[in-house]
């Protein structure tokens, strides 16, 4: 029986230890993660904003997505992506969320996909929009022109020489009047540009787009290695408009390629200037108005980080103290029902644990 119990005891204390460990170490790895660095500034707190991603299967059982539309040319592959156009000359075809994104800082990460079975006879390219308008189909890479807020194009094909290669990725600002300049392929328009050859890699391509509101845009730009971030071009003291809708939208004329995006994963940031000593004090303040920004899902996380810290910390000191009984006992002969008494113990010592009444005390001040 004794022989029984302890070995029982030793698989239910590994396995704890083991998954707490891990727990600990995801905690610890995601708290690093918030503490970015932006140039001077910290991105202090990440919150991923579910209206503005998208992943595969992209559609529910009706076909439709909550927060997103598409339409013209491009459908849906549950497994795979959302296909703009197919490579077939003359296509176009749009993805536009359906709800503004006000959020002041933020990130998007974009995977896409540009393929064709030439190497040399290919287009026209994919546009990544952030702008008043949504869902207006148009000759600008598929979106209407005199657009109001940001273009950043995925531009393939050279509709004029420069001293540049293509694929070129292009940053236009639109003031809602004036027309892209197709000709030059926005060259003097262009706010941002970088030369990247994004179409047919080896690796997942993926764009990620950096706003902070009065400071400034970035663009880089994942084709060469997974992980390798390429630095596109970083845009000062670009405005956006206060209310823009994220899109994408892509276009074939005589030549052709497949436009596709694989998924898009947003998310809003809180910032803290240089200054901000990192003290209890502002911690708690930036904390208060990260969650102000945002919905229930921001108190949601917040709080369930808050239980797993809690979770943890109860269940590591319970398991120790447990552990401790089980080894003093080991010495004095006989276990018994120790197992279960440290189980026991484990609830009630974690219960009244410093942390979980600090915890409380904090999430009802807020809540
Ligand atoms: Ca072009």
């Amino acid at each position: 029986m004794i022989s029984r119990h302890n070995s029982k005891f030793s698989w239910v204390s590994v396995a704890i230890l083991l998954s707490f460990t891990s727990l600990f170490f995801g905690v610890a790895h995601a708290a690093a993660d918030d503490k970015t660095r932006l140039g001077n500034d910290t991105i202090d707190r990440t919150l991923q904003l579910r209206t503005h991603s998208i992943f595969a299967p992209y559609i529910d059982q009706d076909l439709q997505n909550r927060w997103w539309d598409f339409g013209a040319d491009a459908y849906v592959n549950t497994n795979k992506y959302i296909r703009l156009t197919r490579n077939k000359p003359s296509q176009m075809g749009w993805l536009w969320s359906r709800l503004a994104l006000t959020s002041t800082n933020f990130v998007i990460e974009v995977e896409f996909k540009v393929t064709g079975d030439s190497s040399h006879l290919f287009g026209d390219g994919l546009a990544m929009w952030l702008t008043k308008e949504r869902a207006q189909p148009g000759p600008v890479f598929g979106s209407k022109d005199e657009f109001t807020g940001l273009g950043i194009f995925l531009d393939t094909y050279a509709n004029s020489k420069h001293s540049y290669s293509f694929p070129r990725i292009v940053a236009v600002l639109g003031d809602g009047k004036t027309k892209y300049d197709f000709g030059d392929d926005g060259d003097s328009q262009a706010v941002g540009a970088c030369s990247a050859n994004f179409r047919r890699t080896n690796v997942a391509t993926k764009l990620k787009v950096t706003y902070v509101k009065d400071s400034f845009l970035n663009v880089k730009i994942q084709y060469k290695a997974w992980d390798d971030w390429t630095d596109c071009f970083t845009v000062e003291k670009l405005d956006l408009p206060n209310v823009s809708f994220l899109g994408f939208s892509a276009m074939t004329g005589d030549v052709s390629d497949s436009h596709d995006i694989i998924s898009v994963a947003s998310y809003s940031f809180v910032v803290s200037p240089p200054d901000a000593a990192p003290n209890k004090h502002n911690q708690k303040s930036s904390f208060f108005r990260a969650s102000s920004h945002n919905d229930s899902s921001a108190s949601g996380t917040w709080l369930g980080l808050f239980f797993k810290l809690l979770l943890l910390g109860g269940v590591v000191a319970g398991g120790y103290y447990g552990w401790q009984e089980y080894q003093r006992r080991q010495r004095y002969g006989g276990f018994g029902g120790g197992g279960v008494g440290g189980g026991e113990r484990m609830g009630g010592y974690g219960m009244r644990s410093a942390g979980v009444g600090g915890g409380f005390d904090y999430g009802s001040k807020r809540y």
